[in-house]
């Protein structure tokens, strides 16, 4: 890795939902990321994948400077959010209130993540509202 290479490369694909979500986040964040798309038509660029990641699901960080592969689109966010905070905080600092998005990115795990990322890992700190009016009762 060269000095002005960035030590955090993206394994993605601009179509998968996933990969959007954490493409959010870095966006938001200004982290500096070299993204490698992922084309699993092609065997060659799917092999080279699945030497990294043998689950085979996208997106994964790798983060060279730590010698450290994650797999898991939240585990990512939170990975940045620990080690490679940006202009935008991604997890509240308190732990409770932490605690609560986890429960909610969880709750929320299916479906349009790319959507939620702003709404449920980016709130505006302490006064942010539930992303959608089905989950306002139980989720608060
Ligand atoms: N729970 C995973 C889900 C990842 C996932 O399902 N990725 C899809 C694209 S959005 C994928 O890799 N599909 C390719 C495949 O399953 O071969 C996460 O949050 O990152």
């Amino acid at each position: 890795m060269s000095k002005s290479e960035p030590a955090l490369v993206l394994y993605y694909h601009p179509f998968a939902s996933y990969c959007q979500k954490v493409l959010a986040a870095l966006y938001e964040s200004g982290t500096p990321f070299h993204p490698h798309r992922v084309d699993l038509g092609d065997e060659a660029a799917r092999n080279a994948f699945y030497a990294i990641w043998p689950i085979g699901k996208f997106p994964v960080l790798r983060d060279a400077s730590r010698g450290v592969t994650i797999p898991e689109s939240t585990t990512i966010i939170e990975y940045l959010d620990l080690h490679h905070p940006g202009a935008a905080r991604l997890l509240p600092a308190d732990a409770e209130d932490a605690w609560r998005v986890r429960r909610r990115s969880s709750a929320t795990g299916s479906g349009r993540p790319e959507a939620r990322t702003r709404q449920v890992w980016i709130p505006p700190a302490k006064h942010w509202r539930p992303p959608m009016a089905s989950l306002a009762g139980d989720l608060r």
